[in-house]
């Protein structure tokens, strides 16, 4: 049985997996004070296959309504999935931390870093599993999905390995999961993987946010000069955690990225947009965090992350 945290955009394409490959899960939904057993889930995944008479080869999405069924918080939690925001993490681990059970798994996939000691300070005995995903959703009401960029997701242990090392193996249910949310693979060193992910949305989240653009905006020739100067401080500081990066790599990822998601507006952009509190502490913040610890200061990730809080607060 999967326990799915929330009914946000990943959240119910995780759901909506799990029910085409007929595998058992229930949803926690933040406020359920009517006891509600279920909750219906409303998806428009993304169909890759042309509408037949359609002749301009654009994509038609089907969409598909299921009824989850919602946990009463009465059975122990085995597997939990956490795909809720960075900053959220911490008060539903506490309230759900309880129910769990002493060997659960915990998969926590969310933008940026920071979350693991606070799981871990809650649920000191629990199998942490972190995964990222370049799937791409909104939500245009609750509980109601669009997906509109078909990604992969990667799924992988807290410990780094390295060759002298047992390769750590994903768990049957996390194998189950990753086979239901195709495609996903698992992946040793998912903590690179995460550290290029923090690259990414550490310069394309808080300047298109900031300028309220699209992601695509960015490949514009203007904002290489700026770009190159976060990617310059990103690796001065990951390479202090031990993780090396050429600043020419991670120009080109953040670039392609941008090139591949140009017509979204990135996730800080929406939440600033909709006054919502942004991932900016567990992004830039985090960068910042690190390079403190190190005596190490990041100007420009410093200005983002100020104006950002700045924006946030009006
Ligand atoms: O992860 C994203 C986000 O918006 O949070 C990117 C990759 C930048 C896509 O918009």
């Amino acid at each position: 049985m999967f326990t799915i945290l929330g009914g946000g955009s990943i959240g119910s394409l995780i759901a909506w997996a799990c029910a085409k490959s007929k595998l058992e899960y229930q949803l926690i939904l933040r406020q359920n004070s009517a006891k509600q057993l279920t909750q219906t889930i409303k998806i428009e995944p993304i169909n890759l296959s042309k509408h037949h008479s359609s002749q301009s080869g654009e994509y038609q999405n089907k969409s598909q309504v299921f009824e989850a069924a919602v946990y009463q918080f009465d059975k122990l939690i085995q597997t939990l999935v956490v795909p809720i925001k960075a900053y959220q993490v911490e008060s539903a681990i506490k309230q759900i931390a309880p129910y769990l059970t002493d060997n659960c798994t915990i998969i926590l996939l969310h933008n940026g870093l920071g979350t693991i000691q606070t799981v871990k300070q809650y649920c000191p005995t629990a199998n942490i599993i972190l995964a990222t995903t370049t799937h791409a959703a909104f939500q245009p009401h609750k509980y109601s999905t669009i997906q509109t960029g078909l990604g992969e997701s990667f799924f992988g242990p807290v410990q780094l390995t390295n060759q002298y090392e047992t390769k750590l193996l994903p768990t049957p249910a996390v194998k189950a999961l990753m086979s239901a949310f195709k495609p996903a693979c698992w992946d040793d060193n998912i903590q690179v993987r995460l550290w290029e992910k923090l690259a990414i949305n550490s310069v394309i989240n808080p300047l298109t946010a900031l300028a309220n653009i699209k992601n695509g905006t960015l490949t514009q020739a203007e904002y290489l000069p700026k770009i190159k100067q976060l990617v310059d401080e990103f690796c001065e500081v990951s390479e202090l955690e031990g993780f090396k990066f050429e600043p020419q790599k991670i120009l080109n990822l953040i670039l392609t990225v941008a090139k591949n998601t140009a017509n979204n507006y990135s996730s800080m952009n929406q939440d600033i947009h909709h006054h919502r509190l942004t991932e900016i502490d567990y992004i830039n913040g985090y960068l910042l965090k690190i390079a403190a610890k190190h005596q190490l200061v990041l100007p420009h990730h410093q200005v983002l992350f100020d104006q950002i809080k700045q924006v946030e607060t009006n």
